[in-house]
């Protein structure tokens, strides 16, 4: 009876029984979302890859310096793509989960190596989001370090896509093509999904890029706020360099692999030639705010201790702990005319949040790779 019991619930749960089925949950609404979400999860893939081996290139390719916001277009297509995907990802769930609950989950070896790729799939994905949204969120709720546990996932996300996808597809394109049209209810249903997933893209983008910036009321950091008109992500006394920082015998050293080991004050920084450049802040985590700096160029700093044109430079912060303490620029960053140690920010000296004295500011470079409060360059 118990038993009975159990199993009716479990029909009644997964539609078996026919009364918790919905006309929604048709193969042809099942294959366009999976169409669009494999279409997502290339592009998250892609950007985010991009993101990951700028910040840890490969000895045999170098990262160009320009077009200047390139990795703002990549990053904010992985971030805000990424947000918009939910509505998407979820529907999918909704329309599939009585396969997924089905019972007996298994039938034979080979039907629970495919489960196996599907639990993969699905739990990759849900992965990948949860933790993504809860990243930008600023709430670290889990007990890894989200970079890396995203990283790995993805290869695991991608690779259970790619075999769902083969399995899938002359079913899905049965579907799509030949199969009866929508019903009026179920092309309802994709629109509002995508309805969903571009009110997300619309009220988020504007992280990004300035001409919607007003409409970002869903983007947890708005370009425009925060001192000096551009955002922070760890403020001077966060990082614990109040004092350093404002310390009047603060001096910049350029040591290691250069000809002569030069010791800048503050003054002597000052007293090299001005540039100004126009360059954004782009956050890995999606936002980016254009901002005017004025400083010098690196590489002028560089050629003073004499340095080779294929050597790579450390950035070192006063911070003396913390992932962005440090960050390496190689040949074509620090070569870049548009490579400045700033000094000033929209015509101020810098903020202490913003870097003061001195911070590195670079085109097509992500924020992590901007090292504020810097007191060496050391040449490699
Ligand atoms: C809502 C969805 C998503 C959000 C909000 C999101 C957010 C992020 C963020 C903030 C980063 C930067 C991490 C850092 O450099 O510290 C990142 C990197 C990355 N993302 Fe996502 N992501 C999402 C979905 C995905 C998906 C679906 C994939 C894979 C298909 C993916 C693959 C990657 C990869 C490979 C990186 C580079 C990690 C590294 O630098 O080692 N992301 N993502
Ligand atoms: N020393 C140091 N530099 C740093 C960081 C840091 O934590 N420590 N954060 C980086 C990150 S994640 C970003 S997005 C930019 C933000 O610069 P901002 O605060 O001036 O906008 O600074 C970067 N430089
Ligand atoms: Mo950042």
């Amino acid at each position: 009876m118990v038993r009975h019991r159990a199993a009716h619930a479990r029909a009644v749960l997964t539609g078996l029984d026919g009364r918790f089925t919905s006309a929604l949950r048709g193969e042809r609404a099942a294959a366009r979302l999976g169409i669009a979400l494999a279409a997502a999860f290339g592009t998250a893939f892609v950007t985010g890859l991009i993101s990951h081996f700028m910040q840890h290139p490969p000895g045999w390719a170098q990262w160009p310096s320009r077009p200047v916001n390139l990795y703002r277009v990549t990053q904010g297509v992985h971030v805000i793509g990424g947000l918009a995907t939910v509505p998407l990802l979820l529907a999918k769930l909704w329309t599939v989960y009585p396969r997924l609950l089905r019972w007996p989950p298994v039938r034979s070896a080979a039907g629970a190596g495919y489960r196996a790729v599907v639990f993969l799939l699905v739990g990759g994905a849900l992965f990948q989001m949860v933790t993504g949204v809860l990243n930008i969120s600023y709430w670290y709720a889990f007990p890894f370090f989200f970079t890396t546990a995203h990283y790995w996932t993805s290869y695991v996300l991608i690779g259970a896509l790619l075999v769902h996808a083969a399995r899938e597809w002359p079913a899905a394109r049965r579907a799509v093509m030949t199969g009866p049209g929508d019903a009026v209810g179920r092309r309802g249903f994709l629109l509002t999904v995508a309805g969903a997933g571009g009110a997300i893209a619309l009220t988020t983008a504007g992280a990004a890029f300035p001409p919607l910036e007003r409409l970002a009321v869903l983007a947890p950091r708005r370009p425009g706020t925060g001192p000096q008109g551009v955002p922070v992500n760890t403020s001077a006394a966060g990082a614990g360099v109040l004092a350093a920082a404002r310390d009047p015998a603060w001096c910049l050293t350029v040591t290691g692999r250069v000809r002569r080991e030069v010791v800048l004050s503050l003054d002597d920084l000052r007293a090299l030639p001005a540039r100004t450049a126009r360059l954004p802040i782009t956050c890995v985590e999606g936002w980016s705010a254009d901002a005017v700096w004025e400083g010098v160029r690196l590489r002028d700093v560089l050629r003073l201790a004499g340095v080779d044109d294929d050597a790579h430079v450390r950035v070192e912060s006063l911070q003396t702990w913390g992932i962005y303490r440090t960050s390496l620029v190689a040949p074509a960053h620090w070569r870049d005319p548009l490579t400045l140690l700033a000094l000033r920010l929209g015509g101020e000296p810098l903020h202490p949040d913003h870097g003061y004295p001195c911070r590195l500011i670079a085109p097509n470079r992500p924020g992590v790779m901007q090292t504020k409060w810097v007191h060496r360059l050391v040449v490699e």
